[in-house]
């Protein structure tokens, strides 16, 4: 009984550690026309640990697929990029915003309400799975 407990302890240490690495803030998600298929969604991915971390994948209910985009500027036309992974270094903070780097979420299901949130799991290296809650906004 006293290992089970101890065990049990041990996990909660565990996953309290690996939650407090990685710090997502002030996520939104663009509003869109209700005709729109896509959208992006934006945040401030924060890496408070010591080692790097790295954003793999990103989930939610509302689009068909989402991608990491990058905006790069190609002989003066804005481009957007796919890239695989976003790397976020130890004691260093991302900002996705518009106009830079981004969530796009393709195949929009349904049209978005201003104010609802939207549940989204970002799924990182190291930290595993973190859920957050993302405002569709007008900006
Ligand atoms: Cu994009």
């Amino acid at each position: 009984m006293k290992s089970f407990f101890l065990f049990l302890f041990a996990g909660f240490i565990l996953s309290a550690c690996a939650k407090s690495d990685i710090e997502i803030r002030d996520p939104w998600i663009r509003a869109v026309p209700p005709n729109s298929k896509n959208t992006a969604l934006f945040m401030i991915i924060e890496n408070k640990g010591n080692k790097e971390d790295e954003l793999i994948s990103v989930k939610t209910d509302i689009a068909k697929m989402s991608m990491i985009h990058e905006t790069v500027n190609e002989n003066g036309i804005m481009k957007m990029k796919h890239i695989e992974t976003l790397k976020i270094p130890p004691k260093s903070k991302i900002e996705l915003k518009p106009g830079g780097l981004h969530i796009m979420l393709m195949g929009l299901k349904r049209p978005l309400k201003v104010g609802e949130k939207v549940k989204v799991k970002l799924l990182f290296k190291f930290a595993g799975e973190k859920e957050i809650l993302a405002p569709v906004e007008l900006k």
